[in-house]
């Protein structure tokens, strides 16, 4: 029978001490302190729809002005927001780990960007950014932080259940400066691979970690679901941060249940 995971944060800290090579897995969570929706449960929703409804390639040909309009509300409310404490102490703590020649690294399925506002330099962003486009046509991905991404845009994008589609014509919505084509956000929908390059990154560094830390995330979206519990398999100790149990708490050595805001700054600090 599995054993429950430890929540003693002084014999966490111990380890934290002695570990050379740490990574932190975040989830929508570690955001949500700053006022950034989390996916599920209440607050998941945009309109009547949830992100599997969204954040889909069949979603976006079907209706590209939709899908635009929930990623252009995503980025406006973004610019409103700032990085909280759990972001912050995991800044701090790469800052504090390297000059130790010590190494800590965050792979991360948020595309806020807010680990970058917090000044984390080692970040590997496995679902893209929002602040990021893909031309459908040309494939070229360029940073785009412009408000709005384009003037049809301007004033959509309501999350009200009773606001109207805006049914913008595909001429109108973000196109590309090369070649004219539909811009799409870089990021990864459901149904679509990650980009290989990225998980051969996010691989490197899990299979060398001797200390996994997972904050803020449901862990049923594959294929991040399954790092943490590989790094555990390797006897590895992974501390679980979340306001309650996931599917994945049983193969972790710890768990802290909390805001990550209160338990991460406690967890890291030297
Ligand atoms: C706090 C807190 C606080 C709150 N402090 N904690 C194997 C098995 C089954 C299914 C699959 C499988 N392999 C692939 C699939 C299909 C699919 C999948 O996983 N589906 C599952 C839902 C079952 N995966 C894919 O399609 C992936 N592609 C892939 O694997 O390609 C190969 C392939 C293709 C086709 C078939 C088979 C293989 C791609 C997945 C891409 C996910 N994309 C999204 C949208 C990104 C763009 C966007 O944002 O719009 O990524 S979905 C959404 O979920 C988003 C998130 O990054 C991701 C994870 O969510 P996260 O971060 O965990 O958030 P929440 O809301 O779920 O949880 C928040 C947590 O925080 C909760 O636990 C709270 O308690 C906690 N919390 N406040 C601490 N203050
Ligand atoms: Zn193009």
């Amino acid at each position: 029978m599995a054993t429950r995971p430890s929540s003693n944060m002084a014999t966490f800290k111990d380890l934290y001490k002695k570990a050379k090579h740490v990574v932190v897995l975040t989830g929508a969570g570690v955001s949500a302190e700053s006022g950034v929706p989390t996916f599920r449960g209440a607050g998941g929703f945009w309109r009547t729809w949830q992100a599997q409804d969204l954040a889909s390639p069949v979603a976006f040909r079907r209706n590209p002005s939709l899908v635009w309009e929930f990623y252009h509300y995503r980025r406006e409310v973004m610019l409103t927001k700032s990085p909280n404490l759990a972001h912050e102490a995991i800044a701090k703590a790469e800052e504090q780990l390297k000059r130790d020649g010590r190494r800590l690294v965050v792979i991360t399925q948020n595309i806020d960007e807010l680990h970058k506002r917090a000044g984390s330099k080692e970040i590997i962003e496995l679902h893209g950014s929002l602040f990021r486009t893909q031309c459908t046509q040309c494939g070229q991905v360029t940073a785009n932080t412009d408000s709005p991404i384009c003037p049809a845009l301007t004033g959509k994008g309501a999350p009200d259940p009773k606001a109207e589609d805006a049914r913008i014509p595909e001429a109108e919505l973000p196109r590309c400066k090369e070649c004219s084509g539909l811009l799409r956000p870089d990021v990864v929908w459901f149904g679509e691979g990650l980009d290989s390059n990225i998980l051969e990154r996010a691989d490197d560094e899990l299979s060398v970690c001797d200390l996994c830390l997972v904050v803020g995330t449901s862990s049923v979206v594959y294929p991040a679901a399954m790092f943490a519990p590989q790094v555990a398999q390797r006897g590895v100790p992974v501390a679980e941060f979340n306001l309650e149990a996931t599917p994945a708490t049983h193969s972790f050595g710890f768990h802290f249940e909390g805001p990550c805001g209160s338990t991460l700054p406690e967890a890291l600090a030297s």
